[in-house]
């Protein structure tokens, strides 16, 4: 596609969406658009604690320096700007170490949750055109190089023990100087959408809007030199990366924690240990912290703030985190896409406990619908659209799937049903979109039904979402079996092999299998999930 701002870097990403010029101006002129890249996020004292991981701790100087000397080795290796690579770490130091290095290359880290597998990877490598792939050696028991042997990179990167792979440790290596920087309108970063159709999309995240995003969220969130931020979801979702995640610390100048899962067992001595101010997390471990009070130990007087987002927590259970955990509670309703929205620290208790928060940036364009594309009544439900200065205007690579989730003016569709409030609040009340929202987890229905049609005893797919109090959501796959359900009908476990086998996420497995003789149908005669939905009992 063209460029059409004027500062696009021609040639560097095709497959990107750019923003209109005139917008691309508007959002310059009143600086939401700074021109600062994701590399230079580091912002703290040379001296003081960046980063805390397993057992290193690196001052902001140290891992500037590492984040240069790995930058080196990618471009030793002969990754160049405009390039992508496809990073699947845990919460390690070496992910930040990759991230900033490959932003500051100016080549696309496309960040890979640590649990997809072969169907998922693969097809990023192929969608990206990744010229490189970095795995951990071993971790929670899967060997990640046995997965990257036969996929279609040049490189692949190692952190630990390489075996026939490049060492990351190896390609650390005295920089010669960056020989093109990226500008701030190159795609910076690539994160994974949850996904509605049956194959997950990528999102383009400029250096600009980013930047944006997690410089707004740390001054939304009041992020500061004095904050310690605990990481306990992946640090490749967004909510832990930006929002205002890890890089809004380093905006800040303050410390990130590293925590390996959010488990009271794991994170709450992290808490105690390192003063820990802050935390995202999603609801089902809010809910488990909230009971895990009761028998822990550990001093959790340090925290202030916990942030909940990622799906809908219920207005009771937000209610109860300062009373149990003594500290503020935030919603976030945010998306890979874009537009986050974030109860503020001074609205009153019933915004924050009631309310999925409001839009980050005065510049976010906010509409709710109808069916028919039109504004719904002002406190009514409908779907809300979303345009602004952090919200793509395409998918990568994927006009056909563009043309129906945009507006021809450029709103994303989110899928989610809105309420809106005077305030400017917005209340989660649902989905349109075909997906499964399984604690913060989402699973594309569509994704899911091709797997199972793919095995020998299923005629056909349905998958919808259930309710459960601690998850949100389980996922119950219907399925209609061959010979007109004469056929053995597999057992769950035999499906989850199944999909192990094929190389599918493990939180994409059905927690329910039920058969039918056929499915229901909608006048138009598509499944009916909501009657399939309603046989759950
Ligand atoms: C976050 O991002 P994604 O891309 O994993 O998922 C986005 C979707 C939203 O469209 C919505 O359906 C759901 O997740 N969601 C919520 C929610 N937060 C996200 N639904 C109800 N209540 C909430 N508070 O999930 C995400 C990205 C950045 C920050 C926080 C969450």
């Amino acid at each position: 596609m063209a460029p059409t701002d004027g500062t696009e870097a021609a040639g560097v990403m095709d497959g990107f969406t750019p923003w209109p010029a005139e917008l691309a101006e508007r959002y310059t002129a009143a600086g939401y658009w700074s021109g600062r890249l994701l590399g230079g996020v580091l912002r703290g004292e040379p001296g003081r604690t960046a980063l805390v991981a397993g057992g290193e701790r690196l001052a902001y100087a140290e891992l500037d320096r590492r984040a240069d000397r790995t930058a080196a080795g990618f471009l030793r290796l002969g990754i160049r700007r405009g390039d992508r690579v496809v990073v699947q770490l845990p919460n390690t130091a070496s992910f930040v170490v990759v991230f900033l290095a490959l932003v500051r290359v100016g080549a696309a880290p496309v960040l890979a949750l640590p649990a997809h597998r072969e169907s998922e990877i693969g097809y990023l490598c192929e969608l990206s055109e990744a010229r490189a792939y970095v795995i951990p050696d071993v971790d929670g028991g899967f060997d990640f190089r046995k997965m990257a042997r036969g996929l279609p990179v040049e490189h692949v990167v190692v952190d630990g023990d390489a075996q026939e792979f490049t060492a990351l440790a190896d390609i650390d290596t005295d920089p010669e100087g960056v020989p093109e920087p990226p500008g701030p309108a190159d795609v910076g970063v690539f994160l994974l959408s949850g996904g509605t159709t049956g194959l997950p999309k990528l999102i383009p995240r400029t250096h600009r809007d980013y930047v944006y995003n997690l410089e707004a969220s740390a001054e939304v969130c009041g992020f500061t030199a004095d904050t310690v931020y605990l990481v306990v979801l992946p640090a490749a979702h967004n909510f832990a990366l930006a929002c205002p995640g890890i890089l809004g610390v380093f905006a800040a100048g303050g410390t990130v924690v590293l925590a390996p899962s959010g488990s009271p067992d794991e994170a709450f001595p992290l808490i105690e240990r390192e003063r820990v101010t802050v935390c995202a997390v999603v609801p089902p471990i809010a809910l488990l912290w909230l009971d895990a009070v009761s028998w822990s130990e550990e001093d959790l007087s340090s925290l202030r703030l916990l942030q909940v987002g990622g799906a809908k927590f219920a207005a009771e259970r937000a209610a109860q985190v300062p009373r149990v955990l003594g500290c503020a509670v935030q919603q976030v309703f945010g998306m890979a896409e874009g537009l986050l929205n974030y109860t503020r620290l001074d609205d009153p208790a019933d915004l924050v406990e009631r309310t999925q928060g409001r839009p980050l940036s005065p510049a976010d364009e906010i509409r709710v619908v109808d069916g028919d594309g039109n504004d719904v009544p002002p406190g009514e439900v409908g779907e809300l659209l979303t345009r602004g200065p952090y919200t793509l205007r395409g998918y990568y690579r994927a006009p056909a799937h563009n043309a129906r989730a945009f507006t021809p003016d450029g709103f994303y569709r989110t899928g989610d049903l809105v309420r809106r409030l005077p305030s400017g609040h917005l209340v989660v009340e649902g989905r349109e979109k075909d997906q499964i929202n399984r604690g913060g987890d989402k699973i594309s229905a569509e994704e899911l039904e091709n797997h199972l049609l793919a095995h020998p005893s299923v005629h056909d797919a349905a998958v919808v979402g259930m309710p459960d109090p601690v998850m949100g959501e389980r996922t119950c796959a219907f399925l209609v079996l061959r010979e007109n359900g004469r056929g053995r009908a597999p057992s769950l476990r035999e499906i989850k092999e199944f999909l192990r086998e094929r190389g599918v996420a493990a939180y994409k497995f059905p927690d329910r299998l039920e058969t039918a003789g056929t499915f229901p149908r909608t006048a138009v005669g598509k499944i009916d999930k909501k009657a399939l939905a309603a046989r759950l009992g």
